[in-house]
């Protein structure tokens, strides 16, 4: 049977459009006392922010713009981890086959194995915290510190004693120019799929995903043997990324060829320089970084399958959404990006000795209906993988390498996020003066997993029908 048509005040805010903010609290939580945090959630349902409010809140915030004075607004979301689907007796899967589910396996009984992140093992990166059964994630956006203190106050006072703290985040947009940048300087969240039904217009180089991409029991979900409470919800992984600024620039800086631009060399590892302009767009130079912030130049690009004369196959944009690079749709990979940074800028200490000595990274987000088909799949089959892109699969469905690579000697890992086996050596293939060999060593990894969680977001008529009345569970 054909779902009712799509409505956007039952779907939280987050997933098809964004929640607007500068800051951002992730509150991970345990539930003490299900049958009463059941109860308190009748109570916090009216919080939740929807996609329609989200919509509105967006288009006041485009319209605020060049005012004097602040506009409040603040967004709250809501997701349930496995555990804490079965801390309330939904034991049931959210999927025919959960021995293939990411999410029905949890983050932390799998990126050692998947991932190479360092949980238990190896030099240990993970905190103490991810490391602990999270059963709830709450995010709480908003404009400034008190937004999100009262915001984040009145949701503790709903569910009290129900629920215990694991652990407290907060991430903040950088200062001044740097606001749409990440912490290594590069423009980001200008790449998004567009969802059919949703947006109305494609930006140049965008392209329209199905629903059922993102959103669970819509057309293009993959995902089969699905409760019936599950439509309309998506799946978000969630990301600590610790990012160690000074020795990841001064990287760069040891390996930008003699005769090229600042920061060459960075752009060949992102797929686009620090304005947000694609490598491809402007191979050599960033000669007019207006591009990239500019929606209708920033996106209208794609890579020569054949080629990496203008973009290395294993630059973080191209490993991650290889675009028309392996000449099959990746549709189905197709992830919304919703991540926030965290942490202080440099201080002068940390200039000076260039030595990471605060925290300081990416608070990663994203949702998608099949976590296998969309962040696994990117973290582990493309950026982790050396031999990623292919030409093209072959008639065996074996995949055809790029001219000039074979199965082992590939395009090397994604320079940005790929992990190692072990915290190993990593490379990438780049042609650089400095390497003249072309294989690039990536003596460590600038960004550091230090855990996550895969939750799932149900909608909102759901949250409050399945699990804020218990009474209809004990029928
Ligand atoms: Fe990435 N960076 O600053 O280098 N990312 N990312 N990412 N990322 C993108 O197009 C970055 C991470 C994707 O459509 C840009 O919006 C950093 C994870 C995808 O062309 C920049 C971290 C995963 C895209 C960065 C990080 C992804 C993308 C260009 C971690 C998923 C869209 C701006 C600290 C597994 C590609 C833009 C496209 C773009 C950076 C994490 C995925 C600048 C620093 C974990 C799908």
């Amino acid at each position: 049977m054909a779902p009712p048509p799509l409505n956007l005040d039952d779907v939280q805010g987050d997933i098809l459009i964004g929640l607007p903010k500068r800051l951002e609290a992730y509150w991970f939580i345990e539930i003490k006392k299900p049958s009463e945090f059941q109860k308190q959630l009748l109570e916090l349902i009216p919080l939740i922010t929807s996609s329609t409010q989200a919509k509105n809140d967006e288009k006041a915030c485009f319209d605020h713009r060049g005012n004097d004075g602040d506009l409040t607004l603040a967004g709250v979301n809501f997701a349930f981890s496995r555990k804490g689907l079965d801390e309330l007796g939904f034991k049931e899967p959210l999927s025919k086959e959960p021995q293939n589910d990411p999410f029905e396996k949890t983050m932390l009984a799998t990126a050692e194995a998947d991932f190479n992140d360092r949980v238990h093992g190896f030099n240990k990166a993970w905190f103490k915290e991810f490391k602990q059964e999270i059963h709830c994630l709450i995010f709480i956006t908003g404009d400034c510190q008190d937004t999100i203190d009262f915001t984040l106050a009145k949701v503790k006072k709903i569910l009290g004693v129900t629920v215990q703290e694991i652990k407290l985040v907060q991430g903040k947009v950088r200062p001044g120019d740097q606001m749409h940048h990440e912490h290594f300087g590069y423009n980001d969240g200008i790449s998004q799929p567009a969802i059919k039904g949703v947006d109305q217009k494609l930006l140049p180089g965008q392209e329209f995903i199905d629903q059922g991409i993102i959103l669970l029991g819509r057309p293009g979900d993959r995902g089969q043997g699905r409760p019936s409470w599950t439509l309309d919800g998506s799946f978000l992984a969630f990301r600590y990324l610790s990012q160690e600024v000074p020795e990841f620039q001064d990287f760069v800086d040891d390996k930008n060829p003699h005769e090229a631009p600042k920061d060459f060399f960075g752009a060949q590892l992102v797929g686009r320089w620090k304005s947000g302009t694609p490598l491809v767009l402007a191979p050599t130079v960033d000669s007019d970084p207006s591009i990239g912030k500019n929606p209708q130049q920033n996106n209208k690009f794609d890579y020569d399958p054949h080629s990496q004369k203008l973009c290395p196959y294993a630059a973080h944009t191209r490993k991650t959404f290889p675009r028309g690079d392996i000449q099959q749709s990746v549709a189905i990979h197709r992830i919304v990006r919703r991540a926030i940074t965290f942490g202080e800028e440099l201080t002068p200490e940390e200039i000076k000795s260039r030595k990471t000595k605060l925290d300081r990274g990416l608070l990663f987000k994203c949702y998608q209906s099949n976590i296998a088909d969309g962040f696994h799949f990117i973290q582990r089959i493309w950026a982790n993988n050396n031999t990623f892109p292919f030409l093209k699969i072959g008639e065996d469905g074996k995949p055809i390498p790029k001219p000039g690579f074979s199965d082992e000697n590939g395009p090397g890992v994604d320079g940005i996020i790929g992990q190692a086996e072990k915290g190993g050596v990593r490379q990438m293939d780049i042609l650089n003066d400095n390497d003249p060999a072309g294989k690039v060593k990536l003596p460590k990894e600038w960004v550091i997993s230090r855990g996550g969680e895969y939750f799932f977001s149900p909608s909102i008529s759901q949250l409050k029908k399945k699990f804020a009345s218990p009474s209809k569970n004990e029928l």
